[in-house]
């Protein structure tokens, strides 16, 4: 598959996701659409590969999977709105238009996280999966993105200042957001009823995407342009952040990169031919520009 026929199917799969998205916020009320505003417009990699990873587990059942990959995009929303905020990382700009705060006020963009937060395991109790499956989603997304993960990774980024290390750095990025991209893999399997040997291998080839997501979104802060990016570039370096080019050097953050990415495949492709898809994102992931 080519550079090309990726990007397609990546964009096949992102109108089926924004059109479930819609479904779930349109004709409510104001706190609904302050919702739906942060949402709109993001790449949909977490949900992209949900459904992927259900797909080449021989799930077919978009009833069944498209809560659970909505539900992942919620919380990610959430936690941009909140990275944005001003005592956070303080952004203006995101996803192309002002971030939530901007436009709405602060305390509406707090209130629009939190509902997010809360719609999104909502969403995971809907759908036709089984009671064992749904339980086990939820297990699993909230370890990977409460104080064990996500909340823990922003803590050290944001509220603390810890000396730059290789193994400072990747526990961030393992904290912040390798855990939370692995979650994703992870609900695919489940949902998908792979074995649970299947989904851990799974899970942990999903761990050296997520680490390679950071990396790249490391070397995009620096090299990336705003309009591409939908975000404000150079904001790592000013405020002092402990990132992969910062540590390694864009050189030397290009060249972890492609580790983590040959490992991703590696992974991938040891549970199996069917994971071909998984692949090609990853490969999308190195290459990625915005
Ligand atoms: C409980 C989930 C949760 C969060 C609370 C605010 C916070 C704690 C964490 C912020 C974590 C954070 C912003 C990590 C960065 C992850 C990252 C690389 C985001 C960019 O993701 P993309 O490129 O963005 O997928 P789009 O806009 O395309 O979805």
């Amino acid at each position: 598959m080519t550079v090309t026929d990726i990007n397609t199917t990546l964009g096949e799969y992102k109108v089926l996701i924004d059109k479930a998205l819609y479904s779930y916020f349109s004709g409510k009320n104001r706190l609904f659409d302050m919702m739906y505003y942060s949402l709109d417009n993001g790449k949909r990699i977490r949900p992209i590969l949900v459904i992927a990873t259900f797909k080449a587990c021989g799930g077919s059942d978009m009833g069944v999977i498209m809560p659970i990959a909505c539900g992942l995009e919620l919380i990610h929303t959430y936690s941009l709105i909140h990275d944005d905020l001003p005592s956070m990382d303080d952004d203006d700009f995101r996803r192309g238009k002002a971030s939530a705060h901007k436009q709405y006020g602060e305390a509406a963009a707090i209130l629009s996280g939190d509902g997010l937060f809360a719609y999104a395991f909502e969403l995971f109790t809907q759908g036709s999966g089984s009671p064992e499956q749904k339980t086990a989603v939820i297990t699993h997304v909230s370890q990977a993105v409460g104080p064990g993960g996500v909340v823990y990774g922003q803590v050290l980024d944001t509220t603390d200042r810890p000396v730059p290390s290789p193994k400072m750095l990747r526990k961030i990025h393992l904290n912040k957001t390798a855990k939370f991209i692995a979650a994703s893999v992870k609900c695919g399997a489940i949902m998908g009823s792979a074995s649970q040997k299947q989904s851990d291998a799974l899970h942990d080839a999903g761990i050296y995407l997520g680490m390679l997501f950071q990396y790249t979104d490391d070397i995009l802060d620096i090299t990336g342009r705003k309009e591409r990016l939908g975000k404000t570039p150079g904001k790592d370096a000013a405020a002092g952040k402990l990132t992969a080019a910062g540590l390694y050097g864009l050189d030397g953050a290009r060249f972890r990169a492609e580790r983590y990415a040959q490992r991703a495949t590696d992974g991938f492709l040891a549970c199996g031919k069917q994971f071909q898809e998984l692949v090609q994102i990853t490969d999308f992931v190195l290459k990625r520009t915005y």
